[in-house]
């Protein structure tokens, strides 16, 4: 995955346990800590590797901090200068999950490295949603949880519920999230 994604996990634990720990994860997960470059490829193994090395540390199931990092990534990237991809990709919550595809090709346009997961999002009304999303990768429904609830926040929505079925596949990984959201007053 592109540094940026590890860049965002370092944001993530030094803003909340501070730069000793990190430094620890990065030692625990047996890397150098050479300092991530956005720009550039990694092997989704270090990524992995600082996920379980994090979980660790912390004493805290890698899928519990997956999905705070799911969360963390729409504000750090809206912050980290992608504020204008993602305010390209939709002005509502449904629009937004529908446009990601879209936005993932605009990204894999500059770089090449990009492996995209694919999302689908179906409007049930009423504030229901059929999320389906499909990944090269494994074990990282859980970091789609967190994107959702981060997502839902952006759009002043409240996640009232989000059920995962997972799709058996060969490879990768497919699910279907069942969402409820409802619109909250925005903080002020
Ligand atoms: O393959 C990749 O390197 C990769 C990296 C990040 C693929 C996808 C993503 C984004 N995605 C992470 C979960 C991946 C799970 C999986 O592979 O199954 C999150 C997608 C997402 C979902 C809900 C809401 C918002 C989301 O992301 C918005 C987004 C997506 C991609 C980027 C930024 C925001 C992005 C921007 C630049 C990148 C890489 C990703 O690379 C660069 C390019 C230029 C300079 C620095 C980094």
């Amino acid at each position: 995955m592109y540094g940026l994604v590890n860049k965002a996990i370092e944001d993530l634990i030094c803003q909340e346990y501070g730069s000793r720990v990190w430094a620890d994860i990065v030692e625990g997960a047996g890397h150098e800590d050479e300092g991530f470059v956005s720009m550039a490829p990694y092997p989704d193994a270090i990524t992995y590797d600082l996920v379980a090395s994090a979980a660790e540390r912390l004493g805290a199931p890698a899928d519990q901090l997956l999905e705070r990092f799911g969360e963390f990534w729409t504000l750090y990237t809206a912050s980290e200068g992608y504020g204008g991809l993602l305010q390209a990709a939709g002005r509502s919550f449904g629009e937004f999950l529908n446009n990601l595809d879209q936005l993932h090709s605009r990204v894999g346009l500059s770089f090449p490295e990009l492996a995209p997961p694919s999302f689908a999002c179906e409007d049930l009304g009423e504030g229901r949603y059929r999320l389906r999303y499909r990944s090269h990768r494994e074990g990282l429904s859980p970091m789609v949880r967190g994107l959702v609830r981060g997502l839902a926040k952006r759009f002043d929505l409240e996640l009232v519920r989000i059920d995962v079925e997972p799709v058996a596949r060969e490879s990768g990984e497919e699910s279907v999230f069942h969402l409820q959201v409802r619109s909250v007053v925005p903080a002020s």
